[in-house]
């Protein structure tokens, strides 16, 4: 320790002492019971931080102090990879994770990111809310992690280039794309004879502006946040797959909480992420625009000769194998016949 860190301590463990002593009787905030973790992987402007923080002092105040909720985006504490692990072990509380990536723990937690299985929002929210939602959570439940009610919104996914847009099936043949940790993706992105490489969310950006990949999908609201524009050309509005993010709770952190916080917790986080999905359609919907000010040319294709090709690589079938009859009954009770 050097000298005047010394000193420093010094100093302010002597005023600490006289301030005990002669310190007038005024309020001081009071050191929360539980201080616990929440990690996620985007950046700070996204709707999911901004209502993480929001919900974070609701439930501050709501517990009168006893519960302090510390945020920590865009990958500080680590890669998803990295934070499913600290989720697990317990070195974070909170976490949240995209199903299909999870999916490398709950395997049956990716069957909601089938390709072209939603058409919109109001048959994601009826199933990931009903009978979907629950078989999903339950297995989560199995695998000893703590799952919120309701899942947070990633999105629509749209593709993105430096070197082509994306206009047919044929054009990501050979397509080097970055896609998340997760067999789903790789599958799907195999099925089209792309090239698909496994990159985790914290390494996407480096990972596009050094040209280890030529394209990533994502949507709208993270290729804008993340800036992902500074680094791509072209924006094809493939839409092919929605996305959510479960908010997941370590279970021995979870169960330590007395049942009066435990519910104004959960009650703050199921409602910001109700707020969360209806601010992201919002951003995703008016995003356009304002990228292709930004420099990226938009095109848009059309989905059936994808949808098309995945069939007939026999994606839907393989799936429906791994997943087993009961869920992708439950899938095709939301969605329609897809196999
Ligand atoms: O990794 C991604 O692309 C992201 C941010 O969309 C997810 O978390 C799945």
């Amino acid at each position: 320790m050097s000298f005047s860190r010394r000193a420093l301590l010094k100093a302010s463990a002597a005023s600490a002492v006289l301030g005990g002593i002669g310190a007038p009787l005024v309020a001081r905030a009071q050191a929360a019971e539980f201080t616990y973790k929440y990690a996620n992987n985007l950046p700070d402007a996204h709707p999911m931080n901004v209502r993480a923080k929001e919900m974070s002092a609701a439930i501050k105040a709501e517990t009168n102090g006893r519960f302090d909720l510390q945020i920590f985006p865009n990958n500080q504490l680590g890669s998803d990879t990295d934070m499913l692990s600290q989720i697990r072990s317990g070195g974070i509380e909170f976490f949240t994770l995209s199903g299909l990536i999870l999916a490398t723990l709950v395997p049956a937690a990716s069957i909601s990111g089938i390709g072209f299985a939603f058409p919109d929002y109001d048959t994601v929210w009826k199933a990931m809310d009903g009978d979907l939602g629950a078989h999903i959570r339950g297995e989560i439940t199995k695998a000893n992690l703590v799952v919120m009610d309701k899942i947070w919104d990633n999105g629509f996914r749209e593709t993105t280039s430096s070197t082509k847009p994306i206009n047919h099936p044929d054009d990501f043949k050979g397509f080097k794309i970055r896609v998340p940790v997760s067999p789903l993706w790789t599958s799907m992105f195999k099925a089209f004879d792309a090239a698909p490489a496994s990159i985790n969310f914290s390494e996407v950006y480096s990972a596009l502006q050094t040209r280890i990949v030529e394209g990533q999908e994502n949507p709208l609201a993270i290729i804008s946040t993340a800036k992902l524009y500074e680094v791509q050309k072209f924006c094809s509005l493939t839409n092919h797959m929605w996305d959510g993010f479960w908010f997941l709770a370590n279970r021995r952190a979870w169960e330590k909480l007395p049942e009066d916080v435990r519910t104004i917790v959960a009650k703050n986080i199921n409602a910001a992420a109700v707020n969360e999905r209806a601010d992201v359609a919002k951003l995703n919907s008016g995003l356009e625009q304002d990228l292709a000010g930004k420099g990226l040319t938009f095109n848009q294709p059309t989905v059936g000769p994808f949808r098309e090709k995945l069939r007939s690589a026999g994606f839907y079938s393989e799936w429906k194998g791994k997943y087993g009859e009961e869920a992708w009954a439950l899938l095709e009770k939301a969605v329609g016949k897809l196999s």
